[in-house]
């Protein structure tokens, strides 16, 4: 009797042990829960297939719902303060814009060589001649007149004249709140992201998500790029990581214009306040381009105003960034402008200048390749980050 009351107990202690430690293989950081549903409203993955239109081979791919292995949705990090990492990524990218002309204002009488080389120093960081023109002028004008001569003063006058050529005054906020139809009924807000390829799109999709988790907002990914169903797959493996579905088709080549009518209806009638769509960067031309750019503006504008259209440019580029962004200012109604891959350039004067070329704001920023590397612009922590120190 008593072996069999010592079998029990030690049968007992192993089942608390064995739960114990199914616990404890979440990883820190992790929730393991499956996707939040997009709304109030809970329904099974059949129902909410049976509700979104099903065009051209379109469907909602969602997290994954396998009920025995939850997938852990990760926690994406708060926004504030990430753009205090350029300063490091600047530096380990090379002598960054601000400490070169630190290095020429200090000498102790500037001559006109001196700043001649201010000023080519500018233009080699991507400023623009026109915007590197100015603040030589200005910069020239107050040294003079305000006698100015320590370092520390130096310093402080070109911090004021850079924040003052990156323009404060622009609206850098990203138009994400839901929308009201003229009938009253409650509309996601639409973000289109466009730019050609290679520049960062999907990724930048991935990161914006998390941003938008992480402020409690509900999110629908559109896949629109529909060359290679790898497009896709990435798109959707940067939601499913922090319980977002992705509308996506399920062969390549479908019209991008239809996934991404889907992606906003599916946002729509499931009541979610974001919904991100993602093209396709790899266009031959311009007109067809402008062709498919056109088209899904027009069939997205169905279902829902368009609240932003976000150029992705890839800040290492230079020149070349410079003449896409002119294209694209020219067809897609750019509202904002998204720098990515700022870690890899030490120049950061392209901010300046693509914002004169296009007349839009540079909103955010690519700072690494890390899931949570995407930064709201801010120029005085640019112009800090340049500066260094
Ligand atoms: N260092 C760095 N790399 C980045 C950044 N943003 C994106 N990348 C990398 O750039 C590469 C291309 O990114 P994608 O997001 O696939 O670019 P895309 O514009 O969607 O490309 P296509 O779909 O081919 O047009 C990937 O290796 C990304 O990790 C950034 O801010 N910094
Ligand atoms: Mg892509």
């Amino acid at each position: 009797m008593n072996d069999l009351l010592w079998l029990w107990i030690t049968l007992a202690v192993l089942v608390v042990v064995s739960v114990g430690l199914v616990g404890f293989r979440r990883r820190p950081g992790t929730r393991a829960t499956l996707p939040p549903p997009t709304t109030g409203t809970t329904l099974d993955s059949a129902e909410e297939s049976a509700q979104v239109p099903e065009r051209g081979g379109v469907a909602t791919a969602e997290a994954p719902t396998d009920l025995e292995a939850p997938p852990a949705v990760e926690v994406p990090e708060a926004v504030g303060g990430r753009l205090a990492r350029l300063r490091g990524r600047l530096a380990r990218s090379g002598s960054p814009l601000g400490s070169k002309l630190l290095a020429v204002l200090s000498r102790d009488h500037l001559t006109e060589d001196d700043w001649d080389e201010l000023e080519e120093t500018l233009l080699l960081a991507d400023v623009g001649a026109g915007p590197a023109g100015e603040l030589i002028e200005s910069l020239r004008t107050r040294v003079r007149v305000l006698g100015v001569r320590d370092p520390a003063s130096v310093r402080e006058l070109l911090r004021e004249e850079l924040v003052a050529l990156v323009d404060p005054s622009l609206d850098r906020s990203l138009a994400t709140a839901p929308q009201t139809a003229e009938d009253g009924t409650r509309l996601p807000a639409v973000v289109l992201v466009v730019g050609v390829n290679g520049t960062g799109k999907t990724t930048t999709v991935g990161k914006l998500a998390r941003v938008l988790v992480a402020e409690d907002r509900t999110v629908v990914l559109g896949a629109a790029d529909t060359f290679r169903a790898a497009a896709a797959d990435q798109l959707e493996t940067w939601g499913a990581r922090v319980g977002v579905r992705t509308v996506r088709s399920d062969r390549d080549g479908a019209d991008p214009a239809a996934v991404a009518f889907d992606a906003v209806r599916t946002g729509r009638t499931e009541g979610v306040d974001v919904v991100l769509v993602d093209t396709a960067g790899r266009l031959q031309n311009k007109a067809g381009l402008m062709d498919e750019l056109g088209k899904i503006r027009r069939v997205i504008t169905k279902e829902a105003p368009l609240s932003e259209v976000l150029l992705v440019l890839d800040a290492t580029t230079g020149q070349n960034g410079l003449n896409q962004a002119r294209v694209f200012g020219e067809i897609a109604g750019v509202t904002g402008i998204v720098l990515t891959k700022l870690d890899g350039t030490a120049k950061g004067g392209i901010v300046v200048a693509v914002q004169r070329e296009l007349g839009v704001p540079v909103k955010l920023v690519g700072l690494g390749e890390g899931p949570d590397d995407l930064a709201p612009f801010d120029p005085q922590e640019f112009v800090d980050g340049l500066l260094g120190d």
